[in-house]
């Protein structure tokens, strides 16, 4: 009786609690998406017969969640005929309710497989990309990346995003 009663107590508290944060309407969080129109095109470049191109489309896809004023990185994985893999690492910063920014690193990995790690080539681009979170539409415009495998030659990409954010309460 004695262990059980405060154990009621605190979840009450709890709820409580709960109710006034939801009031008080302040995001905790941010989640991430791409926005429409956001694509990546791999292009695995055949020495025989013709190339296999294929068109990601990354529209409205789930990036992830910062919880408070940190930074993160996410990957988004996605691979061509079976051998030509581009990886984007996005480490997204959520500096404020309203203010995000991201760079990203673009690496392309080619070999035996889907799962190959040797890394053949990549692009950089940095932290000046910019975005409000939602409802605010504003943004410092599309990412644009070319990536080309450095050392077989042949195999590149392209993509261009840009991200959106929508509140976590
Ligand atoms: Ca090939
Ligand atoms: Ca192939
Ligand atoms: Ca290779």
């Amino acid at each position: 009786m004695n262990k059980i009663l405060p154990a009621l107590l605190s979840a009450a508290a709890l709820l409580f609690a709960g109710a006034g944060s939801a009031q008080a309407a302040t995001p905790t969080g941010t989640d991430y998406y791409f926005t429409p129109g956001s694509y990546l095109t791999i292009t695995d470049h055949e020495t025989f017969g013709a190339n296999e191109v294929k068109t990601f489309d990354l529209s409205n896809l789930y990036v992830g969640r910062i919880t408070g004023q940190t930074s993160k990185l996410f990957k988004v994985s996605r691979c061509a005929g079976g051998e030509v893999r581009i990886d984007l690492e996005i480490t997204l910063k959520r500096e404020d309710l309203n203010m995000n920014r991201f760079e990203v690193f673009a690496k392309m990995f080619e070999g035996a497989s889907c799962n190959s790690d040797d890394y053949d080539g990549g692009a950089i681009d940095g932290w000046m990309n910019a975005f409000y979170t939602r409802p605010s539409l504003i943004n410092s415009g599309a990412v644009v990346l070319d990536i080309a495998n450095k050392y077989e030659g042949g195999d590149f990409a392209k993509t261009s995003f840009q991200l959106y954010g929508n509140a976590v309460y």
